[in-house]
């Protein structure tokens, strides 16, 4: 009786002994897997930073406008956050390169003016090709843009300013 008491207390020691071994093995097999993932992820972070750096910089300088067709052949400008039209507010003594992608039928021209005088143009692009062009943003003021093509419906207007 005495005996097989003292083979219970062994059996449960040796069971507590493997538990714990086998939970040190696998929380330090953890451990290691957590500082590495935390050794390669300042890398990832800064990777990150400078491409969404580059992004952000392009995107400061760079202005994406589609061409859109609604229905019956009316078209619209469209930029990437869905705005029709949109107002482009722009920094003055920048150079911008706009983005144009016209995935219509139709040939679309983009014509920066300001009372009539052209600034800067697209020239025509054709149905599905893209074409871009710089536009520098001199002075501060008001400007306009159009399609030399769709003058009535694919038009906005410029804000240029210091801030
Ligand atoms: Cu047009």
């Amino acid at each position: 009786m005495e005996k097989l008491l003292f083979n219970k207390k062994a059996l449960i020691l040796f069971v507590m002994i493997s538990i714990l071994l086998v939970g040190m093995t696998y929380s330090s097999q953890f451990l290691v897997q957590s500082t590495s993932a935390k050794k390669s992820s300042p890398d990832k972070i800064s990777r990150t930073d400078s491409t969404t750096n580059a992004d952000t910089n392009n995107n400061n300088t760079s202005i994406a406008l589609n061409a859109l067709e609604l229905k019956n052949e009316t078209y619209r400008w469209q930029n990437t956050t869905q705005g029709i039209n949109p107002t482009l507010h722009l920094i003055a003594h920048t150079s911008y390169v706009i983005k144009i992608k016209n995935p219509t039928d139709a040939k679309h021209e983009l014509i920066i003016g300001s009372n009539g005088t052209e600034l800067a143009k697209s020239n025509s692009i054709n149905p599905g090709k893209n074409k871009n062009f710089v536009f520098n943003a001199n002075t501060t003021g008001t400007f306009e843009y159009h399609c030399e093509y769709h003058p009535d419906t694919m038009k906005g207007i410029i804000e240029i300013t210091n801030q």
